[in-house]
């Protein structure tokens, strides 16, 4: 045997014993890479044999050949095993996933009755340039009542049931008409705001009455603001937030101690011409205390009534829901029943 066909055989002994050694792809790679790569041991055999004469050429040139078709057999015969024993490890990992199996009913979040309902109203506002306005639900006695023209003693005090605070002088809000000085004492006029918030009363709950519920308070004041402004105001929001052109609007007397003279606005029923019971068969639907901001409210606020003037409303948002979705118990509102807010998703 001559030195070239020594090689030979040599390398591939080596090529066996290394093949044996191989657990997994990554080893079976590095043999490749070692013995049939561009600089691998067979490669260099095959250098070898460029230089040799043209008569070993001949004979050793099949054997070469003979063991790169070896070594590429055995090679990909390994190659196939390992990756099948690979994939049987993947899938004994997965062997409890059943693509029939049935999958619990999952359900997505929704936004709030409220929030809904807040977010329609505010862009109602916005596109007629007004800005959302906030305040504190923990006043004071002097924002709730005394600077809305309510001073102590006065009976209006008796209608709001309030929660008092153990702080002297603190309570809860019972209503948002508390923005409005907040606002007058931020900003100089003209002022154009739009307030949703929560108010509470301390009231025995029923179906239309709740201790905690939203209110939603509307402020313009300006130079020679008048009564043609409110209705028209009020109207066109009206008309924007039930989705009717030829909602009507009409008005009664009133009284709250903020405004001056004060209206109870009412609205064509939006759901009916001759009587249905959203309307309770009246075809009317009464929705916002209104009136001309009273001049004591003005002044408390830091505003010259003798300059400006200007009209305010209020309405509940929970009582709007009731009348436009048919809610017939207020208390839903904050029960957090799922089946009750999944019907506003
Ligand atoms: C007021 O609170 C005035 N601040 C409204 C106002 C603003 C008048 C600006 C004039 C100018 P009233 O007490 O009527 O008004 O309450 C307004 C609305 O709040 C009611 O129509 C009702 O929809 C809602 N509301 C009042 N109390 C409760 C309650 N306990 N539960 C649910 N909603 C209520």
């Amino acid at each position: 045997m001559n030195n070239m066909q020594n090689l030979i055989e040599t390398t591939k002994q080596e090529f066996i014993s290394a093949l044996k050694k191989v657990n997994s792809l990554d080893e079976l790679e590095a043999v490749r890479i070692a013995f049939l790569g561009r600089n691998g041991k067979i490669g260099a055999l095959m250098d070898t044999l460029k230089k040799a004469s043209p008569e070993e050429k001949k004979g050793m040139g099949s054997l070469l050949n003979e063991l790169k078709e070896f070594a590429h057999h055995a090679y990909e015969e390994l190659q196939q095993q390992l990756q099948g024993q690979k994939l049987k490890k993947e899938l004994a990992k997965h062997s409890s996933f059943d693509v029939t199996a049935y999958k619990k009913h999952t359900s997505s979040g929704s936004l709030h009755l409220y929030t809904h309902l807040i977010e329609k109203l505010e862009n109602i506002f916005i596109s007629m340039g007004y800005q959302v306005a906030t305040g504190p639900e923990v006043e004071t006695e002097y924002y709730n009542f005394s600077a809305l023209n309510i001073p102590e003693n006065h009976p209006a005090r008796e209608l709001h049931d309030t929660f008092w605070l153990t702080l002297p002088d603190y309570l809860l809000r019972t209503h948002t008409s508390t923005v409005q000085i907040h606002m007058m004492e931020q900003k100089k006029p003209p002022l154009a705001i739009v307030a949703p918030g929560r108010c509470y009363r301390n009231e025995a709950t029923d179906a239309t009455h709740d201790f905690m519920f939203t209110q939603v308070e509307c402020m313009l004041i300006d130079k020679n603001i008048s009564i043609a402004h409110l209705l028209a105001t009020a109207k066109t929001f009206l008309q924007e937030l039930f989705d009717k052109k030829d909602l009507k609007i009409r008005v009664r007397p009133g009284y709250f101690p903020f405004v001056e003279p004060g209206l109870e606005i009412d609205a064509s029923c939006p759901f009916c011409t001759n009587g249905c019971s959203a309307c309770k068969k009246t075809t009317w639907i009464e929705l916002l205390g209104s009136g001309l901001i009273h001049p004591n409210v003005l002044k408390c606020g830091g505003i010259d009534p003798a300059v400006y003037s200007g009209f305010a409303f209020g309405m509940g948002l929970e009582r709007l829901a009731m009348i436009n979705y048919g809610i017939h118990d207020i208390r839903l509102f904050h029960s957090n029943k799922i089946e009750f807010l999944t019907q506003f998703s």
